[in-house]
């Protein structure tokens, strides 16, 4: 199995992989570490990374970039259609609502989903890692942001699936940076001991992420995590074009918002621009020749007038370094602060944050690798064919989850929220519920006001198969759910407890009247603590009707790992109990159809070939454009002994006639007529080729002889 780390940014992408020397980061087929997160779609095929960003402003409507956060967002979603009126390239209103993106591509008009974009990325980054480890490229961990939501990651999920790859885990952003830190650190305080906390600080593009880590020897803890979802090196780019518009409207009365090119290369200027003035203090230029209207333009700015004009953005550092620091109760000792992510190099971004600790920031860690890096250790711990140190790691949920039921047949509800704020994850649970038919669960986000999502629905979960027991009692049905490795929430399986002979007190405990209290039993949750395995929490009634009681308990609260959750249940299930698996029915919100998905895996891959085919005849054509010059410039060179001149003038017609194909009739042909082409060629040259070498090789041979004896 193949071990790789892949870190999708919202603007730049890395790859780290495991060899036997350790993790180390790869470059792409342009010697570039960093491969931008750019898709350019065309008449005969698309490019992707730097080849395709090289296309920003000359297809600009059909190449692709800043889509990270339009995963499984609906086209009418907020977010969304601020940034449609941003970005040169078109939206799609999908059928089921979804942002879809609209380009040209094979001459045809096309709308990909966004699953389809993120997956044509994973493809080029699964073949740079395949280059790199020279074998096939299919188990991985990719990072994701730690905000984003349920239908975000599933979202994400379908992408790695399209792209053929299979995603062992969507790890936090975070908290691939701290297991990068830690894994390495050997002065990490003991089990028993006081833990380390460390603050870990990332600030890409689009976004900005903290969590606070604790660390003890071969395991972290995520204690709290917090964000802010808009904010990034982006939005320093917007006030900077803004600005410059302004300026190049009163000084050359342009217009440059009217002109999608002229704009897109304003930002490219700009973004050097900001990571100039990171450097540098003094007045820096910008000048951009032919820019609109044949006209050159040239301003400058230095860091003092970058940091007034930004004082918006100034003031939203501090507020998730105040959150995160509020949540968790270790707040007293930070150890350090560590920052990532390639904002974090704006001096005023750190004097912010190195302020509001009262402390020096750590930059120890490579602010652009060290997310792929810490995906590629995730992704060396779970690889049974590596050794890796014993290290565990624990993150943490970032919004509430609850859960609510429903009766079909009457209307009594009950919710509990299952996963409270920052509870550890991946984790899973059974809920114990009496029930006499199928019932629903419904889960959603608690909070929320708090959720960078507009949609705090989760899924509907049906419990099917439910039947009274024989002497038409209320049935134990026990549920279970989870936070899974990937942070997403399902309902993972239920089953149907039959009653057994003298188990009867039992249930009579279970449904003793004096738990028909609506109370919650939440708190108890955040307070339990997730390594004891087992832990009863109390019952609670829910609402009792004529003839039955709803009544759901706590029962089992499992670290999450398979064999544990086996070995707990098969163990209860042979003790006394005969337990009956029932189907879920789950529908969860804005899930892509598994047929669509299907679909897109194999138009991923025709897409693929296609990429290869047209490749493939680019490379035929171009060898015939090569040889044309590399064998005219031999024969007024090193071939002229070995020609006559008429063999020469002919060979140079030709020559000259191929070119002039090359550049008319022959600028768009079949990979095998410029193989034909090249055969032809090659009829004439090859013979003068040979008579060189054997010339020129004579004497050398003699010398290599001499030097031999
Ligand atoms: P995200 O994490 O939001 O998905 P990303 O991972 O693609 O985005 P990074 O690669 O971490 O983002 O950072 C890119 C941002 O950092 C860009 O806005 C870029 O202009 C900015 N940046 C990089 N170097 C510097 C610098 N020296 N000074 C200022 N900004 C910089
Ligand atoms: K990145
Ligand atoms: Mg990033």
């Amino acid at each position: 199995m193949s071990v790789v780390g892949i870190d999708v940014g919202f603007q730049n992408c890395y790859i780290a992989v495991a060899r036997s020397g350790g993790i180390e980061t790869i470059a792409n087929e342009y010697s570039d570490r960093c491969t931008p997160a750019c898709i350019s779609l065309a008449s005969k095929n698309r490019t992707i990374g730097n080849a395709a960003k090289s296309q920003i402003i000359t297809n600009f409507k059909n190449t692709v970039h800043g889509f990270k956060k339009f995963h499984g967002r609906a086209f009418d979603d907020q977010y969304v259609q601020g940034e449609k009126s941003k970005l040169p390239y078109n939206l799609h209103r999908l059928d089921n609502g979804s942002t879809g993106i609209k380009v040209r591509y094979l001459n045809e008009d096309k709308v990909f989903t966004i699953e389809q974009m993120t997956a044509m990325l994973l493809t080029k980054l699964k073949e740079t890692s395949e280059h790199a480890l020279k074998k096939p490229v299919v188990d991985c961990v990719i990072s994701v942001p730690s905000f984003f939501t349920d239908i975000e990651r599933r979202s994400l999920m379908d992408a790695t699936q399209i792209a053929g790859l299979n995603c062992l885990r969507l790890i936090n952003d975070t908290t691939a940076v701290a297991l990068a830190y830690g894994i390495y650190k050997q002065d990490l305080p003991n089990p028993e001991e006081k833990p380390r906390n460390v603050v870990f600080v990332d600030i890409g593009h689009s976004s900005y992420q903290v969590s606070i880590a604790s660390f003890n020897k071969g395991k972290l803890k995520v204690l709290a995590t917090a964000f802010d979802p808009y904010l990034g090196g982006r939005n320093f780019d917007e006030l900077l074009v803004e600005y410059f518009c302004g300026d190049f409207k009163n000084r050359f009365k342009l217009n440059v918002k009217d002109n999608p090119r002229a704009l897109l290369r304003l930002y490219q200027e700009c973004e050097k621009l900001k990571k100039l003035m990171s450097a540098n203090s003094s007045d820096l230029p910008l000048n951009i020749e032919c820019f609109m209207n044949d006209i050159d333009v040239h301003g400058k700015m230095n860091r003092a007038q970058f940091e007034e004009m930004c004082a918006q953005l100034w003031m939203r550092v501090e507020a998730p370094l105040k959150s995160v620091m509020e949540q968790s109760s270790n707040r007293d000792e930070i150890y350090a602060i560590e920052v990532v992510g390639g904002a974090t190099r704006i001096p005023a971004i750190k004097e912010r944050i190195s302020k509001f600790f009262g402390k020096d920031i750590s930059t120890t860690l490579n602010a652009d690798e060290a997310v792929a890096r810490g995906c590629a250790l995730q992704c060396a711990i779970l690889s049974p064919a590596f050794k890796v140190r014993e290290f565990s790691i624990t993150d943490a949920v970032p919004f509430p989850i609850t859960l609510r039921w429903k009766s079909p047949t009457d209307e009594s509800v009950g919710e509990c929220e299952v996963y409270s704020k920052n509870h550890a994850a991946p984790f899973s649970k059974v809920i114990t519920f009496h029930k006499k038919e199928p019932f629903d669960l419904e889960a959603f986000y608690s909070s929320p006001h708090e959720l960078p999502y507009p949609d705090s629905r989760i899924g509907r979960f049906t419990i099917q198969n439910v039947v009274p027991q024989p002497d038409g009692d209320s049935s134990k049905v026990k549920v279970k759910v989870r936070v899974n490795m990937h942070g997403i929430f399902s309902v993972s399986s239920a089953s149907l407890i039959e009653k057994q002979k003298g188990e009867a007190e039992d249930v009579q405990m279970e449904t003793e009247p004096t738990v028909q209290n609506e109370g919650r039993p939440e708190e108890q949750v955040g307070d339990t603590d997730w390594q004891k395995n087992i832990s009863f929490l109390g019952a609670l009634m829910v609402k009792q009707t004529d003839l039955c009681l709803y009544l759901f308990k706590f029962l089992i609260f499992l670290k999450d790992g398979d064999k544990q959750d086996q070995a707990a249940s098969s163990s209860k299930a042979k003790s006394k109990v005969k337990s009956v698996d029932l189907p879920i029915w789950a529908n969860t919100t804005r899930q892509l159809d598994r047929d669509v998905l299907n679909n897109f895996v194999e138009y991923e891959k025709k897409m693929i070939i296609q990429d290869k085919l047209e490749k493939e005849r680019n490379d035929a054509k171009n060898a015939v454009e090569e040889y044309v010059y590399e064998l005219r410039d031999k024969l007024c060179s090193i071939y002229e002994r070995y020609v006559t001149e008429d063999e020469s003038n002919r060979l140079t017609i030709m020559l000259e006639d191929t070119e002039n194909w090359l550049y008319e009739e022959g600028e768009d042909q079949e990979k095998e007529i410029y193989q034909d082409k090249l055969f032809e060629l090659k009829k004439f040259g090859e013979p003068i080729e040979e008579r060189y070498r054997e010339h020129e090789g004579r004497p050398r041979a003699f010398d290599e002889l001499g030097k031999k004896i």
